[in-house]
């Protein structure tokens, strides 16, 4: 089922429940290019979610968070959003009530028990109009959703395998984070939680 919790932002309950192997296949393909890092923040904290990605990547260091079409390193393009990903996203926001979506960047985070994600907002996207479709895969986990402010009350949205979360609107620049994920093991992810965004960052 779907429901709206804020303005903007529609959590589509179980929309991807069925494709679990095909998503799973076409994150393992991506990992096998781009192999799942542990983050410093420019604070000099490592994340405890490890992140992956592929249309145009991300990094971070000293000077902030950037989005960037090739890895700095090899000079090389990151990989091409896998076709299922971008069809995913596309009919997600077009069912939430966006105008077609075409994302160029994907976000993989990978949680194990006991990772989390602290409060924040995503503002590095040059592109504040679209929206960020999240597909959630594996373990469970409880998403904290609020406001504009940092101080701002925040919900407790629970997030299962095959759920859905399009963020845009007065939505898409909320502060969010997810609380630390509970031991357990999924039968086709294992012991982690995977979190999918599409989103339109350049
Ligand atoms: C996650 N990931 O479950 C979440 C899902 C991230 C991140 O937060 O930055 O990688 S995306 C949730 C999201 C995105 C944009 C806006 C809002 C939530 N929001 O306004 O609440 O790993
Ligand atoms: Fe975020």
């Amino acid at each position: 089922w779907r429901e709206q919790i804020a303005p903007g932002a529609v959590v589509m309950h179980g929309f991807v429940r069925d494709h679990g192997p095909e998503l799973l296949a076409a994150v393992n393909g991506v990992i096998a290019q781009v192999p799942w890092r542990h983050m410093t923040t420019p604070g000099g904290h490592v994340m405890s979610v490890a992140m992956s990605w592929c249309g145009n990547g991300w990094s971070s260091d000293s000077r902030g968070y950037r989005y960037s079409e090739r890895d700095s390193r090899s000079g090389k393009r990151w990989p091409p959003i896998p076709a299922i990903l971008m069809a995913l996203a596309d009919e997600a926001a077009q069912q939430a009530g966006f105008a077609p979506f075409v994302p160029d960047s994907c976000l993989m985070n990978r949680y194990d028990p006991g990772s989390k994600l602290s409060l924040h907002q995503d503002k590095d996207e040059h592109d504040f109009g679209s929206p960020i479709v999240s597909v959630s895969l594996g373990l469970p986990a409880v998403f904290q959703f609020g406001g504009m402010q940092r101080s701002d009350r925040t919900q407790r949205i629970p997030l299962a395998h095959g759920d859905v979360v399009v963020w845009g609107g007065p939505s898409r620049l909320c502060f969010h984070g997810i609380m630390p994920i509970k031991e357990g093991y999924h039968s086709l992810v294992g012991p982690h939680r995977i979190n999918i965004t599409l989103r339109k960052a350049l």
